[in-house]
């Protein structure tokens, strides 16, 4: 093999590219900068970007309010990763491994803070009763196919995306090997919703919410410019679910919310209340 590279004996720090996350990286943890957060009037302030991980709050706070559930009212303020705003005091603070999305709860007598994008799902789907089955077979399946979400989209994101749309250059080897993982978890998930309406079953779960912005997303086209490469049309029961869970209104809402890229309709830096979303996909076409 040709270039091949040789590791030295102890591994120092010498990464540099060109690579969009390339100057965000490094091996230590914790704050960089002193910062404090900005913290709005609502119970529950959230510190987000819209990445699918980010989505996965902001569609799952929609839906709440969309079933007409006010505690749920929250500010959600925009972190910009690409500018090392998760290492900031403040932002350490709340999430001490410095990614989105991060959520402090001030509903209670004391602040909780809330991290890990699955933690802050089922934090609020336990708080607010919905979205998470009580007991029971269902809830395990919920919790299988989140935890699953969780387990695999790494592979999708931090491995076959990295490599095919993010790397300074296109190598064979690890698109070739994340590209494969990539298409076998579509092929899990469509033998899964070939046989439920559903990812866990015959109730739209946080389990949904947590794989729509990822596998959803993918299959729609949204991720990557990957669709052709990828053949996701091949995956007819994911495209079916994927195309039935963005026609809701919870998920059409939250999905803009804390984005700062794309068309000016999809584009909300922060969410302050209802009529801040409103106002954005009033300009939609
Ligand atoms: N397992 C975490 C992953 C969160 C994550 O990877 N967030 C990314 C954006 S999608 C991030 O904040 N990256 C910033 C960095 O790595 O410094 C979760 O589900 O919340």
């Amino acid at each position: 093999m040709s270039n091949q590279y040789v590791s030295p004996k102890i591994w120092v720090n010498e990464t540099s590219g060109d690579n969009k996350w390339a100057n965000i990286n490094s091996p230590e943890s914790g704050a960089r900068y002193d910062k404090a957060l900005p913290v709005g009037k609502h119970a529950f302030q959230l510190y987000s970007l819209a990445t699918p991980n980010g989505q996965k709050v902001t569609i799952l706070f929609e839906e709440l309010l969309a079933l007409g559930i006010k505690e749920a009212e929250y500010d959600a303020y925009l972190i910009n990763i690409g500018d090392s705003e998760q290492f900031s005091s403040g932002f350490v603070g709340v999430n001490p491994n410095s990614k989105i999305p991060a959520l402090l709860d001030k509903s209670g007598d004391e602040d909780v803070n809330v991290f890990e994008s699955a933690s802050i799902l089922v934090h609020l789907a336990e708080k607010f009763g919905h979205f998470l089955p009580k007991d029971g077979a269902a809830r395990t399946q919920t919790f299988n196919w989140l935890f699953w979400a969780q387990g695999s989209a790494p592979f999708l994101g931090g491995g076959f995306g990295h490599f095919y749309a993010y790397a300074d250059e296109k190598q064979e080897y690890p698109i070739n090997r994340f590209a494969m993982e990539a298409k076998r978890q579509l092929d899990v998930l469509d033998k899964q919703l070939a046989k439920n309406t559903f990812v866990s079953g015959e109730e739209y779960t946080i389990a949904d919410i947590a794989i729509w912005p990822w596998y959803g997303n993918l299959v729609l086209g949204k991720l990557y410019d990957a669709a052709e490469f990828l053949q996701v049309e091949t995956y007819t029961h994911v495209v079916r679910w994927a195309k039935m869970i963005e026609l809701r209104e919870g998920v059409q809402r939250g999905r803009i919310v804390n984005r700062s890229s794309g068309e000016k309709w999809e584009q909300l830096s922060e969410r302050h209340s209802a009529g801040d979303i409103d106002k954005v996909l009033k300009l939609k076409p």
